[in-house]
């Protein structure tokens, strides 16, 4: 009792003690500077966990409940705490020695703060490290049950997918609209297992063995001393490697055409590259390539506008993906496949089916379409969901197999390898984005970043202690017993790979002119770029074994003698789908910029944003200040507007210069003029209209196209009303560009 008495004092001694150190510093009280709520002194029950907080396992961001086991769950309610769960009073000021210090090392909530800080980042993928991510739906449409028995394939079978799109060079804050390939990977959570289609925006690769990734890579990359240029393949190592490795020709080739610069992911197509091996349900085979359609049609940006968007809005594809699927134009594409006999030879028309710089032309292999993808929602959490989805081309589902495709086959091998180090150990599954939404049910055990509570003693097969489980079964996963065929081990390629040009001289050949001129000028403007000569040469050799008008072209681009061929030209049939031009396709999502002016009154703008919203694409409105104009909410200033966000304009006025249009470059008059308008809304009329986008006027903006000299030429629509405009610009839209007004003379 004593004792008890004893203690009680000297705890109070204490309590009076601190208080007495602390004064008027007590938390909460006034003058204090830290917060005055009575928490955590009088805890109140903290706030139910919100929906988006729950675990992404249990419940898609979509909002579908996986079926998973709710075995981890983010962050929730309304008081902040330790790692620990500990509540804290505070959490701006570090414990000191008094209110001048030293810092005290015994703070451990500033150590677990800052050190959790510290160790934010991972490693970025060694290529691909650039992306944006979303999640959505697959539907099948069950016409590829013939050919697989793949669950997911099954007429009306609905798939949660995760996407990443991504360009291949650049690091992760690299701008999106650079010249390169794109990545398109698809995650599909199978009830069979989870199937990863990683593909490109390019049917073709720069290598057929998976051995010269590195080379092909360290060439393209930045050079190792400076480490410059980012995210760029106009240098000298790239030029080297793909002038001296020819069979690169074909892929760099879709690179320097308008597929290098894609207008954004939603309007891009996607291919698994090689060719698989599908097994239905009767044990019959079929080689098999996998294509990405997209609803929108493919569509390119022009390459002074690509280069524009790398400084003005680096983030232009990932932003134009989220804000498309925020706005309710969800992206969608239709997976097809073109579906080949299954033979010995493994070719199809002459082509060799395990050469991935090879594609077999649609027309000659029509894809059919096999079910539909849409994507919904945007990630909750990039680090969580973009950054962490790990994709495995041996992630397989039953009824989809790998092929003796050399570049395939090292594949196999790197993604897991790679994941290693990038995600920190072999327990990269467990990590949300990644988990399958089939039962797992595996032997693996133990490893860095270990979640998972196993139970059981005996993680190994055959036991007797763990009721002989898990069990294998006679309907999992097949390897296909394919026939190897007997040879000596060699490193060698079949003679089919050795044919690098004649499928590149068939694109070229199957371009419109106005893409042989982008082509041209791609080839002149990369080669201008490196420094040596000895490789512009070598690279100007190659394009002569690919066409003469285009070695011609390019080699007087650059101030080179044309070389003569040093292979034979071959004349393929061209393949047409392979042009973006000459279609129409649905507009949506697409932005409309609408230029006005104040000073002359908003004359039909109201009717005509409800126009563009009801046919699917998005209006913004361009005024000199922001806030409101006559009532109409203002998206975009003169200074924050630039030509290459929108995909047409509308002119209701002609702006007069206002005064932040300084530093004033003059404003420009065209000989037609009556008016003197922005600088900036003329610089913006300008490249809508170098860039062959529709523009349209009405009342006062007539008087734009005039001070910008360019009234009355392609795709420059004149009209008397919003509404008006707005319907003649729609089928320019529909083709996507005003084509004849590039300069086309191939
Ligand atoms: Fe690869 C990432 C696509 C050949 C090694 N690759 C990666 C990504 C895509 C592709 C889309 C990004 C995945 C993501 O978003 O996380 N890669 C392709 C295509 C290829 C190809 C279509 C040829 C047909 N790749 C290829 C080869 C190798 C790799 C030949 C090496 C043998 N790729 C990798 C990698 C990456 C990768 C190093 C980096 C990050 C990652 O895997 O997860 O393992």
């Amino acid at each position: 009792m004593e004792a008890k008495k004893a203690v009680k004092k000297a705890a109070k001694k204490a309590a009076e003690k601190v208080a007495e150190a602390l004064g008027d510093r007590v938390p909460g009280s006034p003058g204090s500077g830290t917060p005055t709520v009575d928490e955590p002194t009088t805890p109140v029950a903290p706030l139910p966990p919100k929906s988006e907080q729950d675990a992404p396992e249990t419940v898609t961001p979509t909002g579908i409940p996986t079926g998973a086991p709710k075995v981890s769950k983010s962050q929730q309610g309304e008081f902040l705490t330790t790692a620990q769960g500990a509540r804290l009073r505070d959490t701006d000021h570090s414990l000191k020695a008094g209110p001048r210090g030293p810092v005290l090392l015994q703070d451990h909530h500033f150590r677990e703060k800052m050190t959790h800080f510290d160790h934010e980042r991972i490693p970025e993928r060694v290529v691909h490290a650039r992306g944006a991510g979303a999640h959505g739906t697959f539907t099948a449409y069950g016409s590829a049950t013939e050919v697989t028995k793949a669950g997911f394939l099954a007429k009306g079978k609905e798939t949660e997918v995760f996407v990443r799109f991504s360009t291949v060079l650049g690091s992760r804050g690299s701008a999106d609209t650079v010249r390169d390939t794109r990545g398109f990977a698809t995650k599909f959570y199978t009830d069979e297992g989870t199937f990863d289609l990683v593909g490109n925006n390019i049917p073709v690769f720069f290598i057929q063995d998976a051995i010269k990734f590195p080379d092909i890579i360290h060439a393209a990359k930045w050079h190792p001393d400076r480490e410059i240029p980012q995210a760029q393949s106009a240098h000298d190592t790239f030029w080297d490697f793909v002038s001296l490795h020819t069979e690169a020709q074909h892929h760099t080739m879709w690179n320097m055409s308008d597929r290098g610069i894609p207008r954004s992911y939603r309007h891009m197509e996607g291919f698994g590259v090689h060719t698989f091996r599908l097994v239905n349900a009767a044990g019959e085979t079929v080689l098999a390539k996998f294509h990405w359609k997209p609803k929108l049609g493919v569509h390119s940006l022009d390459w002074e506008e690509a280069q524009i968007a790398a400084g003005v809005d680096p983030d232009f594809h990932r932003r134009d993906l989220y804000d498309s699927i925020e706005a309710g134009a969800f992206p969608e594409w239709e997976l097809g496949l073109q579906v080949f006999p299954d033979s010995e030879e493994e070719t199809f028309a002459g082509i060799d089916l395990l050469d991935a710089t090879k594609i077999v032309p649609e027309e000659l292999a029509p894809v059919q379409p096999v079910g539909k993808l849409v994507l919904t929602g945007v990630p909750t959490n990039f680090h969580a969901e973009v950054e962490q989805v790990a994709f495995h081309l041996g992630h397989l589902p039953p009824g989809i197999d790998v092929t003796n495709d050399p570049l395939l086959q090292g594949r196999l091998f790197s993604y897991v390898d790679t994941q290693l180090t990038r995600l920190g150990g072999p327990n990269y599954s467990q990590i949300p984005i990644n988990r399958p939404h089939a039962p797992v049910n595996d032997m693996l055990r133990d490893g860095f970043h270990q979640h998972a509570v196993h139970g059981g003693v005996a993680p190994y097969r055959p036991n007797s202690l763990d009721g002989g489980n898990p069990f294998t079964t006679d309907t999992g996963f097949l390897d296909l017993p394919v026939r190897v065929a007997e040879s000596a081990k060699v490193r060698e390629n079949p003679v089919s790979f050795d044919d690098h040009y004649s499928q590149v001289r068939q694109f070229w050949l199957s371009m419109s002119p106005v893409e042989k001129e982008h082509i041209v000028r791609a080839y002149t403007f990369e080669l201008a770029k490196c420094y040596e000569q000895a490789i512009k040469e070598r690279q100007v050799q190659c394009l002569a074994n690919i066409d003469p008008v285009l070695c011609e072209q390019v080699a007087t681009g650059l101030g080179l003698p044309v070389p003569e061929p040093t292979v034979p030209l071959q004349d393929l049939e061209p393949s047409p789908v392979l042009s973006q031009v000459g279609g129409e396709w649905p507009a949506d999502g697409r932005l409309i910029g609408i230029v006005v002016d104040p000073a002359a009154g908003l004359d039909g703008v109201a009717e005509v944003r409800t126009a563009i919203f009801n046919a699917g694409m998005v209006p913004l409105v361009i005024a000199p200040h922001g806030g409101e104009v006559d009532g109409v909410t203002v998206q975009r200033t003169f200074a924050t507007a630039r030509s290459i966000e929108f995909d047409a304009i509308l002119l209701a006025g002609a702006p007069a210069p206002a005064p932040d249009a300084i530093p004033a470059r003059d404003a420009k008059a065209g000989a037609e003029a009556s008016v003197t308008v922005d600088p900036r809304v003329l610089l913006l009329v300008e490249e809508a209209w170098r860039h062959a986008k529709a523009i349209g006027a009405w009342a006062g903006g007539a008087d734009v196209l005039a001070a910008a000299g360019i009234a009355g030429t392609p795709g420059v629509i004149s009209a008397d009303s919003g509404a008006a405009a707005l319907t003649e610009l729609q089928p320019l839209l529909a083709q996507h560009r005003v084509w004849p007004r590039f300069p086309a003379t191939l």
